[in-house]
């Protein structure tokens, strides 16, 4: 999955119509580059990032989603707003990338409406602008499971299908970096669910904590890790670097490293059912 920001960046002030046609570029890009999903997003998840309306957010990123969709790969729009949701997918969109695992009022209804639209539900704690403060779990492999499970079952409940969905453990979101490692560390346990793991580990702060890189330069860290999530049952990476990590990716294929029998089996079922029973 190809990450494909419509954010107007402080360096270049070309406005609205210069930051999709960048936008449109980079998704062209990382198309020829080999991804197989582009998530295209329109408000930024930092600290400190401005709220976005709905009426903005959909106008930054609806003339990229139409120009992606033509491209003839699956598209994500990177959402949590019910309205943008519905516009893109009515447009088009395959698949909603909702950080918030749809919690909003009317989220869970506008996925239900669209019978064959795919959604990632990402686990996250508190919300972007303060998460960082309330990093504090007691086990965070069980925590973020038993969140997921609740997502999964609300979906569900609400006429989802299991099959359109996929679940994220949402690194650094809310989490410390030894947060983010016990979760790559554990990650297997996250496959009980029966749902693919979606993974985003692409220039991290995490990253950075750990080799002392800033993330221009956490290409090396992103793409190990990555593979060590691919390897540890991931089935779609969520990459700025498309072409790096499917080099990456064909070397592990070739050398036997993705076979099926090589990814660690997760706890069992029934310590899944556990969970979402509370
Ligand atoms: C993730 C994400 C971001 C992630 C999913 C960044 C929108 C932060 N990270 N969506 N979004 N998973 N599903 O650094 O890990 O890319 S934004």
């Amino acid at each position: 999955m190809g990450i494909v920001n419509v954010t107007p960046d402080s360096f270049y002030d070309g406005g609205r119509h210069g930051t999709a046609v960048q936008a449109i570029a980079h998704a062209e890009r990382l198309v020829t580059e080999g991804a197989d999903i582009l998530d295209i997003g329109g408000e930024s998840s930092r600290p400190g990032a401005a709220a976005l309306s709905a009426e903005e957010e959909a106008a930054r990123v609806l003339p990229v989603l139409d120009a992606a969709v033509a491209l003839g790969v699956p598209v994500s729009v990177d959402t949590s707003k019910p309205d943008v949701m519905r516009a893109a997918l009515d447009r088009g969109a395959d698949v909603v990338n909702d950080i918030r695992a749809l919690t909003a009022p009317g989220a869970l209804e506008a996925l239900a409406a669209h019978r064959d639209a795919g959604v990632c539900l990402m686990h996250m704690q508190g919300e972007p602008a303060t998460m960082q403060r309330h990093a504090r779990f007691g086990d965070v492999v069980r925590a973020v499971a038993a969140y997921l499970a609740g997502r999964l079952a609300a979906a569900r409940a609400a006429g989802i299908a299991a099959e359109r969905i996929v679940l994220d453990p949402g690194i650094g979101f809310g989490k410390t970096v030894e947060h983010n490692f016990e979760l790559l560390a554990r990650q297997a346990e996250l496959l009980s669910f029966g749902r693919p793991l979606l993974v985003g580990w692409s220039r991290k702060s995490s990253l950075g904590a750990v080799t002392g890189r800033v993330a221009e330069d956490r290409l090396a860290a992103s793409l190990a890790a990555a593979l060590a999530s691919v390897v540890r049952g991931a089935r779609i990476v969520r990459v700025h670097d498309v072409a790096a990590t499917v080099d990456a990716l064909r070397i592990w294929g070739a050398a036997g490293l993705l076979e099926p029998a090589t990814i660690p089996v997760g706890a069992s079922d029934s310590d899944a059912q556990d969970r979402s029973r509370g």
